[in-house]
């Protein structure tokens, strides 16, 4: 697996009902690294242009009225596999169907109120993370800190 960085998003519902923490603690819990962090608002001008692969769907203007609607915190988070791994994380798209043991499945039972968005391949994770970060306002984790995260034996991190 290859390291990669993953964009991370705590939608308004998740900040308005104060789980911001706990939904990070997560990310930090698995061992991933936060590599960039903003609490921002979304133009509607930057939703569309995240959300461009859903234009024209029933559900669009709602989607886009909702990540606009209150204060995000945006992240990029980085580690081995990490855009597949924060996906598992994630839980399918709505509440009601994702797994206990995942994020939108132990926090929510709504469609469109699902809590945080995460990439779903590195060429999207890219994408979105320019859409969202200059590159000096994304650092580099400390190889110091990886030391007991990772197995490096043989030099690189497994
Ligand atoms: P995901 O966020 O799991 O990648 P997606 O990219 O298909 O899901 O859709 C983006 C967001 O749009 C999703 O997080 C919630 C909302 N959404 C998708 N399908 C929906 C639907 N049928 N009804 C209401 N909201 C929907
Ligand atoms: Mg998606």
């Amino acid at each position: 697996m290859a390291f990669e960085r993953t964009l991370i998003i705590l939608k308004p519902d998740a900040v308005a009902r104060r789980l911001v923490g706990r939904v990070i603690s997560r990310f930090e819990d698995k061992g991933l690294s936060l590599v960039g962090m903003k609490l921002m608002k979304i133009s509607p001008a930057l939703a569309q242009r995240h959300y461009a692969e859903h234009k024209g769907k029933p559900f669009y203007p709602a989607l886009l009225k909702f990540i606009t609607s209150g204060p995000v915190v945006v992240m990029a988070v980085e580690g081995n596999g990490a855009v597949a791994v924060c996906r598992k994380m994630l839980g399918a798209t709505f509440g009601f169907n994702a797994e206990p043991g995942t994020i939108r499945g132990d926090f929510g039972v709504s469609s469109g109120f699902n809590l945080v968005h995460g990439s779903d391949s590195v060429k999207s994770a890219k994408r979105e993370l320019a859409l969202y970060f200059k590159k000096a306002e994304l650092l580099t984790c400390a190889k110091e800190e990886l030391k007991w995260i990772y197995d490096w034996a043989d030099g690189t991190a497994r």
